[in-house]
């Protein structure tokens, strides 16, 4: 195992990661820019290491920052988090280079998914389902009109860089299209410095139900069964829960054998997210993959058992994952989890600064992942997630019991927060029976 892991990241992911280390008996080295010396990653690692100015580009993002804090720390590996460079295939070729360990997929794995276009391709070679749509990238707009005949509107063109729902374009008929094309390709060349293209017909109200996936280097691929995502806002997450209520056995396991399959064309290693679009008629069509540790990760770990974290850490240092067969998963009850940003309600703009007061939830089936304490001042420079509020329970009814106690117990004063939103969406007739779509928000919002 490693005896040093520098974690490239800030704020609550930091803290988890650090977390794992404690229990591995691995010493941690927290990296910190000027606007985050208050923060707590970087009180409660072993060491710290300033490397740069409150700007991401010049500190979380500045790779020669980085490898000279692992270098003069002496760290062995290394632990991206998510977002900044946690999907930086370069980053993690580097870190290789550099004689460290990358803790995450092949550097390979993250330029294959990286690309959108060629990820659909390869995991369509390996059955997965996909929606109608292109072959790869599109050689020009007039390919785009004659694939979109051919499977009908509307279609959806996504950017191969993009990702994440930034660079998609939606067109209803030819004339549409046509002119999304070149939005579509001008954006993406200024976005992404890669102005290809792909096209998908457009489904008009699916889920989004990714699955978590474990893959290590003696070939084993696991699932750890799904999230369900729909309860999102401007492609920004707001609620995940396990199990979907739109699953059962059969679909899951469907489902599951297509997310092992998808790992595998992408020769996968570590922890990774198959993502899937699925309908009302219980079909399911692959989306992406997402190559680190995602936020909502807990979710999976409540109704598992398993540290996913450390099981990055054991397979990044060679070692099998701890479960020798997905039967030995029993994934028990339901999770919930209730992303707390610091945000003005009204407008959801960010609302920076100094925490006043603080009560964090806690008692039965509750755990919070978050880096604040009384006394922190939330900069502005940083995403405004500031605490993961999770519930467990035997089943969904008791998550959702719980999580209107939890939310309630919640105090966080100086800075306003989003957690009065989650307390009326707690309410809404139609979560409450799982009623819900990548369009929920939406409804809930104008309602
Ligand atoms: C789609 C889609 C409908 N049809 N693709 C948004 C995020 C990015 N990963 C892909 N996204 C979508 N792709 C086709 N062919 C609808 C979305 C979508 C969405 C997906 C997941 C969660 C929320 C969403 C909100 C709007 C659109």
């Amino acid at each position: 195992m490693f005896s040093k892991v520098l974690i490239a990241n800030r704020g609550e992911i930091a803290v988890r990661i650090i977390a794992a280390c404690r229990e591995l008996g691995i010493a941690t080295v927290a990296v910190h820019s000027a606007a985050d010396r208050e923060c707590l990653h970087a009180r409660l690692a072993d060491e710290t290491v300033c490397i740069g100015p409150a700007e991401s580009t010049g500190s979380y993002l500045n790779i020669s920052s980085v490898m000279s804090a692992a270098q003069i720390t002496g760290a062995d590996a290394i632990h991206p988090g998510y977002g900044f460079l946690a999907e930086n295939a370069r980053f993690a070729e580097i870190v290789h280079e550099c004689g460290l360990t990358f803790i995450g997929p092949p550097p390979e794995a993250i330029r294959l998914m990286g690309n959108k276009s060629q990820a659909r391709r390869s995991v369509a070679a390996s059955e997965v389902p996909i929606l109608p749509g292109s072959d790869g990238p599109l050689g020009s707009s007039a390919e785009a009109l004659e694939l979109a005949a051919a499977i009908g509107y509307p279609v959806i063109l996504k950017a191969s860089a993009g990702g994440g729902g930034r660079g998609m374009r939606l067109a209803w008929d030819e004339s549409e299209l046509q002119r999304a094309y070149d939005t579509a390709w001008n954006e993406a060349e200024r976005a992404f410095g890669d102005p290809t293209l792909y096209l998908e017909k457009y489904l008009e109200s699916p889920r989004h139900v990714e699955f978590q996936i474990l893959a290590d280097r003696q070939g084993r691929v696991i699932h750890l069964g799904e999230r369900e995502c729909s309860v999102q806002r401007r492609h920004q997450k707001l609620i995940e829960e396990s199990p979907s209520p739109a699953l059962g056995p059969e679909l899951r396991a469907e489902m599951g054998k297509a997310a092992v399959a998808a790992a595998r064309a992408a020769r996968y290693e570590n922890a990774g997210t198959v993502e899937f679009l699925l309908d009302r008629e219980g079909r399911f069509y692959f989306m992406e993959m997402n190559t680190r540790i995602q936020v909502e990760h807990p979710v999976t770990e409540l109704v598992t058992g398993v540290d996913l974290v450390k099981e990055q850490l054991r397979i990044a240092a060679g070692k099998p994952v701890s479960m020798a067969k997905r039967t030995q998963v029993r994934p028990h009850g339901h999770a919930i989890e209730f992303r707390i940003n610091a945000e003005d309600p009204r407008t959801f703009a960010p609302s920076p600064g100094r925490v006043s007061h603080l009560v964090m939830p806690g008692g039965p089936g509750v755990r919070v992942d978050s880096h604040l304490y009384a006394g922190y001042t939330v900069p502005p420079n940083y995403d405004s997630l500031v605490a993961k509020l999770l519930v467990h329970g035997r089943d969904r009814h008791e998550a959702l019991v719980r999580g209107r106690r939890a939310l309630a117990m919640l105090r966080v004063e100086g800075i306003s927060t989003n957690a009065e939103m989650h307390q009326r969406i707690l309410e809404d007739e139609d979560f409450q029976a799982g009623r819900i779509d990548t369009h929920f928000m939406e409804r809930f919002l104008t309602a």
